[in-house]
């Protein structure tokens, strides 16, 4: 298990750390995206040699957050995890430094402690919430730049404000980083106004194959890994459209499965307050938080699905 630190010991930790690479997840999003690139602009500040990796390419989207990416030009010699509850998430081939992660600074309360030593608080609604305290801590001057890659991490983790993860604390964090200069309308468009016509071409496929469980309480959604390989959709685009069952009226929990290139299957589960979702993926290997979580399920469709659904109807009978 990682040695849980406060943010005065990790605030001494980097300030002794050289060479520092920081690690995103798969599939990254904007928090994971986000808070490495302030945590890398707060270092680079520092004087650090400083880079980010990830295994999947970070989308064009978020260019304007200027992330220095690693090329090789340095040995590694301290590892950042930011945003990232378990080691399966690295993918490769940033897995290869799964064992050697120093320090993990984290918000999902699944995560499994891999990392040395752990920056974890579970009530914040995003890492880039809990870097903000740190960088405050630390007496980081918070520019333009770094206000706007903690708004994304902050913004798209709460779905803009919107999920149930947010708090009075997300707010006050985002008054600070608008004071700072964040640029809601621009980042907020790109983020949240606008689609790509293969994010839309893979709604429309999503919506023909929805279908309802438990008098309307469960939708599902799922997707074959020939439609997504059709549509060409980006990793963070497929991600967007998890969100779809739940908006329903009467839906609860809303599924969405994806195919897997190696054929399995790739579950997102929503729900709305009273419903806890981490519970239903944790009894299929999985987790996350409690209203939004994942878990990963082999074998055909049909069988996932079967899995799924008695796993919602346990959900659903415990909580009605
Ligand atoms: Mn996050």
């Amino acid at each position: 298990m990682s040695e849980i630190l406060d943010l005065v010991t990790v605030i001494s930790r980097l300030l002794k750390a050289e060479n520092i690479l920081l690690l995103c997840h798969k599939n990254p999003d904007g928090d994971t995206i986000g808070s490495a690139a302030a945590l890398y602009h707060v270092l680079k500040g520092l004087g650090k040699t400083v880079a980010v990796t990830c295994s999947d390419e970070i989308p064009a989207r978020y260019d304007y957050m200027e992330i220095g990416m690693y090329d090789g030009s340095f040995e590694p010699r301290y590892i950042v995890a930011v945003d990232v509850a378990g080691i399966q998430l690295f993918g490769d081939p940033v897995s290869q430094y799964a064992d050697r992660v120093d320090l993990c600074i984290d918000h999902h309360p699944s995560n499994g402690g891999y990392a040395d030593a752990m920056l974890l608080d579970g009530e914040a609604a995003a890492t880039a919430e809990l870097l903000y305290s740190l960088f405050e801590s630390m007496d980081v001057s918070i520019t333009p730049l770094i206000a706007n890659c903690l708004y994304t991490g902050l913004a798209t983790d709460t779905g803009c404000f919107k999920f149930a993860n947010t708090t009075a604390k997300t707010h006050l964090v985002a008054a600070r980083l608008i004071e700072a200069g964040a640029d809601l309308v621009k980042l907020n468009n790109i983020l949240f106004e606008s689609k790509s016509r293969s994010r839309l071409e893979i709604e429309r496929i999503a919506l023909e194959s929805l279908e309802y469980h438990f008098d309307g309480a469960c939708a599902i959604i799922s997707l074959t890994k020939e439609q997504i390989e059709r549509t060409g959709v980006e990793p963070l685009d497929l991600e967007g459209i998890t969100s779809l069952p739940r908006m329903i009226e009467g839906v609860r929990v809303g599924i969405t499965l994806r195919q897997q290139p190696t054929g399995s299957y790739k579950v997102s589960v929503r729900t709305e307050v009273g419903v806890d979702a981490a519970q239903i993926c944790a009894h299929l290997g999985g987790g996350g938080h409690k209203q939004a979580a994942g878990c990963e399920i082999l074998g055909s469709m049909e069988n996932a699905k079967a899995a799924l659904l008695s796993e919602v109807e346990r959900a659903l009978c415990k909580e009605s």
